[in-house]
């Protein structure tokens, strides 16, 4: 039997930005019943019990094993009576009923569908319910007015609720790293949100755009947007202004606890074409075209024939993809920012997350900090 002073308890922070932020998380099966309690809270606009869930969440993720006992929690920050007991029925009965119950709701699933439409917040879909519709069909049937986000949403509803790979993120950052440089030589850009924390996966692609001198990257972001729409990569866009400076508060009181810095929410249109460009960019010319079709019998010739031989394996995939009916894009949803250089770090930092440690777009923070 084991003594209380023997129990191996855990130790993590209570500050968030304080842990360090890992992809291997030991407790999966807890944290995704929390993190479904908190999505239901923030789509029920309970901010604050959101934050809590998240909270707890965010300890378990941190933790280097899986835990077996509630006495091993004793100490642990973030952990609320409501975590708690969310907690203890999962390592009594393997799972948590409220999370269970909430999933199966008729309200959590109509909730769920709708704001997976981008461009559809708690409050639409709230009201949305009220109003009896419960799914996209009944949306499409209801004549609702949708604006030019929504409506892009609805269409690309499929594709942007499928989870976008690294592999296809690297694609994007060649894109818009070609569109920045085209339009301000200088310029740099770096890959910021889950993927620069090392995700495999994520539910859009996020860039950090910047100009090592102050006051170039003024004006960059329509030019950018202007490039990659003149060459057919966006679908939708809508760009909104830095508004630090203009603030009505002044800088240091946000009216809204978003960051005030230049943005661009877009959908990219993710083609095949460009995925076997940026495989293997060492074959691709400015143009696009590759240099290796025809083989000269010289020293080099079996490398030659080699990349020809590839080549046409990509093309025999292309006519199977095009035969078998699939499309050969993908609609991405991909964030654009601008910062000036002065601010880049904060930008960088606040940008690459995780939301827990910054809780940069939480009412909570507001009431914390004002
Ligand atoms: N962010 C934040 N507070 C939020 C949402 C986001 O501080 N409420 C910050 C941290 C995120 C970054 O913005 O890393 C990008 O936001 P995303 O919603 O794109 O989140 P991630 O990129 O981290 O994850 P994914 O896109 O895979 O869902
Ligand atoms: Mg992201």
């Amino acid at each position: 039997q084991t003594s209380q002073a023997e129990v191996v308890v855990f130790s993590v922070p209570s500050y968030a930005c304080q842990r360090r932020s890992t992809l291997e998380n030991h407790n999966a099966v807890l944290t995704d019943a929390l993190a479904l309690l908190a999505e239901n809270a923030e789509l029920s606009e309970e901010e604050g019990r959101g934050v809590a869930f998240r909270r707890a969440a965010a300890v378990l993720k941190a933790l280097p094993r899986p835990v077996t006992s509630m006495t091993e929690l004793r100490g642990l920050p973030c952990l609320g009576d409501h975590s708690l007991r969310v907690i203890k029925d999962i390592l009594e009965n393997g799972a948590s009923s409220e999370a269970e119950s909430t999933k199966q709701s008729e309200r959590y699933k109509a909730l769920k569908v709708l704001t997976g439409i981008f461009g559809v917040g708690a409050k639409t879909a709230d009201r949305w319910i009220r109003e009896g519709i419960l799914g996209l069909q009944q949306l499409q049937e209801s004549g609702q007015t949708l604006n030019r986000a929504q409506q892009a949403g609805l269409e690309h509803y499929d594709d942007l609720n499928q989870p976008v790979t690294k592999a296809d993120a690297d694609v994007i950052s060649e894109i818009v790293e070609r569109a920045v440089v085209s339009v301000l030589p200088g310029a740099q850009m770096t890959l910021i949100g889950g993927f620069r924390r090392g995700k495999q996966s994520g539910h859009d692609v996020d860039f950090l755009i910047t100009h090592p001198e102050e006051g170039r990257e003024v004006g960059l972001m329509p030019k950018v947007v202007s490039w990659l729409e003149s060459q057919g990569f966006l679908l939708y866009q809508k760009t909104t202004r830095n508004s630090y400076l203009e603030s009505k508060d002044g800088p240091g009181r946000p009216s809204s606890n978003m960051d005030r810095f230049e943005r661009c929410f877009s959908i990219f249109k993710l083609t095949e074409k460009e995925r076997r460009r940026t495989k293997h960019p060492e074959t691709a010319t400015e143009n696009g075209l590759r240099t290796v079709s025809t083989p000269e019998p010289d020293p080099h010739s079996r490398v030659q024939i080699s990349e020809r031989s590839r080549c046409e394996d990509e093309e025999l995939e292309v006519d199977q993809t095009k035969q078998a009916g699939h499309k050969l894009w993908r609609a991405v949803r991909v964030d654009l920012v601008v910062s000036p250089i002065s601010q880049f770090a904060f930008a960088l930092l606040g940008w690459t997350g995780s939301k827990v440690s910054l809780q940069r777009r939480t009412n909570i923070s507001e009431l914390e900090f004002n």
